[in-house]
């Protein structure tokens, strides 16, 4: 298994002192959510930052922290009410833990180079200045992580990042085999294609091995249906052959957008993927009802084109939040995990295959092999499947290698210094 760097994981320092911060948020539980501040479909509302990086550090710590700052007997009895308020709140204000500097939490909404804008309780937006060390471009305060500023002065920086329940990440095909994250603690991914021109499976498939990867729910959502007359047959056939859940809608007349809204209504954040020109802007517009980010169409004073320059996260007014994520052309898949949930069914199959090491070509008593001749699997979603599989396999070796060659260098360096140290002292 690949390890892992920057992902939600090990308990640190960092975390513990994090989780003080948090520890004044407590007792309070926003609305939709059951007695362990989880909404419906286990989404974590983004009102109350304190459950939101509390239920996060539970998946750290375990038991441990649910069972000393939870406080259930302080949580007050599940409300009938599921309805989500219009995101006015996602943080507290904070007494700082030296009684010196000003500390608050808030959610990454826009990250740039060594500064982030991050939007707290009260609405207000910060820029402030990453002071977190980042080893690996993957722990670099993204869009949608919470974090914790400290005002020292007039200096404003993220001193923490909770750690992700979900993160979407991309690699380069055929480049570094490093990971940039691209949007945190999503809840669900919507592969956005656009149904001005025919689909292509195999495109399809590799975006839901990507949004897989995320950890979040996937969705397919089949866009421009106002252009095109069979999108139901389209859909059709991406939820037979691809085995995903499709929404038909059109930014352009409406159609369907309110399900779309859905997907983030229980106060959950969406982002949407999908190769330039799919109708991603267009579609975040129509949804928060106003032009909140450009798309590429030419605009309508008439001075040049719109493009996508940043990518931000934006309240939506039903509740939830949503992230437009830069055209993905050609994205790597990062690893084998979303691999397995986008090829569930062939996955399935290769578990039943007669010997565990079956490489699904030649071998006897190959449960793949059989489905492909019986006419259950179509040959072209089992090359599919072979060829994101080698590519994950690539990519892992290549992570791998670059992991060894950093740890190598980690210790030469010590050994280095520990002779030099020896040295000065006359050993
Ligand atoms: N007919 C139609 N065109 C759309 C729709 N949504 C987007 N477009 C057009 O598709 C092009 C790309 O849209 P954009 O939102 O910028 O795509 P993005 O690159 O994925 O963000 C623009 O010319 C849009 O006007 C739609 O629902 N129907
Ligand atoms: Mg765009
Ligand atoms: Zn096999």
């Amino acid at each position: 298994m690949l390890a892992r760097l920057g992902r939600a994981g090990e308990p640190s320092d960092r975390h513990q002192r994090l989780e003080d911060h948090v520890g004044v948020l407590a007792g309070e539980r926003p609305h939709g959510t059951d007695e362990r501040g989880v909404g419906a479909h286990g989404v974590v509302p983004h009102e109350g930052c304190g459950l939101v990086v509390r239920s996060a550090l539970q998946r750290v710590h375990g038991t441990r922290v649910s069972g000393r700052s939870l406080g259930r007997d302080a949580v007050p009895p599940p409300s009938k009410s599921v309805a989500p308020g219009p995101p006015r709140t996602y943080g507290r204000r904070v007494e700082s833990s030296n009684g010196q500097a000003d500390a608050w939490t808030g959610r990454v909404v826009r990250g740039d180079r060594g500064s982030v804008r991050v939007v707290d309780a009260e609405g207000g937006v910060t820029t402030a200045r990453v002071a977190v060390p980042v080893s690996d471009p993957l722990d670099a305060p993204c869009v949608g992580d919470w974090v914790v500023l400290v005002r020292t002065g007039d200096d404003v920086a993220v001193t923490d990042v909770a750690p992700r329940r979900t993160l979407l990440e991309r690699a380069e095909p055929g480049g570094s085999s490093r990971h940039q994250p691209l949007a945190a603690n999503v809840d669900v991914v919507a592969v956005v294609v656009g149904l001005d021109q025919m689909p292509s499976l195999e495109k399809v498939e590799r975006l839901l091995v990507v949004a897989w990867s995320s950890g979040a729910a996937v969705h397919v959502v089949l866009t421009k249906a106002d252009v095109a007359p069979d999108a139901d047959d389209v859909a059709h056939d991406i939820t037979t052959q691809l085995g995903a859940e499709t929404i038909v809608c059109s930014a352009r007349t409406g159609v369907g957008v309110a399900e779309v809204a859905a997907l983030a209504s229980t106060g959950g954040t969406l982002a949407l993927v999908g190769s330039s020109g799919a109708g991603k802007s267009s579609l975040v517009n129509a949804l928060v009802g106003d032009e909140v980010v450009a798309t590429s169409a030419i605009r309508s004073d008439g001075r040049g084109r719109h493009t996508t320059v940043r990518r931000e996260l934006v309240a939506l007014p039903g509740g939830g939040w949503i992230v437009d994520t830069p055209g993905l052309r050609g994205v790597g898949v990062t690893d084998s995990a979303g691999l397995s949930h986008a090829f569930a069914d062939v996955e399935e199959l290769a578990r039943s295959c007669r010997f565990g090491d079956c490489t699904h070509q030649v071998e006897p008593g190959c449960a793949v092999r059989g489905a492909l001749d019986g006419g259950t699997l179509t040959l072209r979603r089992y090359e599919s499947w072979r060829a994101l599989q080698r590519e994950a396999e690539w990519l892992e070796r290549r992570t791998d290698a670059r992991l060894a060659a950093e740890q190598n260098r980690q210790v030469r360096r010590t050994t280095r210094e520990q002779r030099r140290f020896r040295r000065a002292r006359g050993h």
